[in-house]
């Protein structure tokens, strides 16, 4: 006869057998969940970095349970520029990587870290959307083994001083120390302007300005803002130089790996997120240089046309415009 001792004690091990199994299961669960770790030295309050919240809620949403979303800003997992990289090595599922970025990778592509080549968000949108970014982002999935998934609108690049000059044209940003970001493409683009480029990580942006190590920076104003780099600064001068854009893409390695609905999703997050960054700093952009005014800075507006005329020249003499595809100027320029 089976004592209640015997059937209590036969119980409690069947409970805990069961639980084991939960855990078990659940742990296979996170484990199955496909990682998707993200890096970028975007700071917490600009769109490009909150834009990353909307890509994974509507991954999550969409494929419940599937993905494991890792969000790693103001370059606390790789360093800037060293994403495509850690990406290509399979460390680094995501990221949203510049014209610069892939320039090093794509020669071809550095027609688009050329000052003025760009008109608008809304032309930059058509030329990467269309028939221009479809053919160049095949060579970038080949040449890099990424995927991009969407463009992002960084911004209009805007030159910001820490000291108040008289800067109509490029011959008076002469000897002034810009910062920009370290690759030989970035230093050129400043180099252009009339600057003495300087070159400096994203983070270090901040103290280098503070501390006087360098003059200025270029960046679109909304990351003025987010990065705080107004308190820091006397002056914005809107020389509009670069409409810049970032690109989100994926390594190959975890988008291969995708199924077809997979892919879907994960496309449609990037695309969702580019949304939400686009409208928003499109947005921004409009009323922002209010801000800027309240906040005691100089806002000024050179002679745009000169320095269009002198980047321009630049840019079509250097040996950058000797890989551009013929005809890729153009095509660019009729994108309507
Ligand atoms: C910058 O370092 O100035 C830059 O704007 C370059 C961009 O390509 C991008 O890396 C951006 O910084 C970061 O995302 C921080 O906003």
């Amino acid at each position: 006869m089976t004592s209640t001792f015997t059937l209590r004690r036969g119980l409690i091990a069947a409970s805990v057998s069961a639980l084991a199994l939960c855990g078990m299961a659940g742990q296979a669960l996170a484990q199955a969940k496909i990682p998707m770790r993200i890096s970028t030295p975007a700071v917490p309050d600009d769109w490009h970095a909150k834009m990353w919240t909307v890509f994974k809620e509507a991954l999550d949403k969409s494929n419940p349970n599937q993905f494991d979303v890792q969000i790693n800003l103001n370059a606390s997992l790789f360093k800037q520029g060293t994403e495509p990289a850690a990406m290509a090595r399979g460390n680094l599922e995501l990221s949203s990587i510049s014209a610069f970025d892939i320039a090093k990778m794509v020669p071809e592509f550095s027609i688009f870290t050329a000052g003025y080549v760009v008109r608008d968000p809304q032309h930059q949108q058509k030329v990467f959307n269309g028939p221009i970014g479809e053919q160049l982002f095949k060579t970038v999935s080949d040449k890099m083994d990424v995927t991009v998934l969407s463009t992002i609108y960084l911004g209009t690049r805007q030159v910001n001083l820490r000291e108040a000059r008289n800067v109509r044209t490029p011959t008076d940003l002469k000897g002034v120390k810009l910062r920009m970001p370290g690759s030989k493409e970035w230093l050129f683009l400043g180099e252009a302007l009339g600057a003495t480029a300087t070159p400096l990580a994203f983070g270090e942006v901040y103290l280098g300005l503070k501390t006087g190590t360098i003059d200025g920076q270029d960046n679109p104003l909304p990351t003025v803002r987010a990065a705080k780099f107004f308190e820091v600064t006397k002056q914005l001068v809107l020389t509009n130089h670069l409409v810049d854009g970032i690109f989100i893409a994926i390594s190959n390695k975890t988008w291969n790996a995708l199924s077809a609905a997979q892919k879907q999703s994960v496309r449609a997050a990037a695309q969702a997120a580019a949304q939400y960054n686009n409208e928003n700093r499109i947005k921004e952009e409009g009323q922002i240089v209010d801000f800027f005014r309240q906040q005691g800075l100089q806002v000024t507006t050179p002679d745009v046309d000169a320095f269009r005329k002198a980047v321009q020249d630049t840019y079509a003499k250097s040996d950058y415009a000797k890989v551009w595809p013929a005809g890729l100027l153009d095509r660019i320029n009729n994108t309507r």
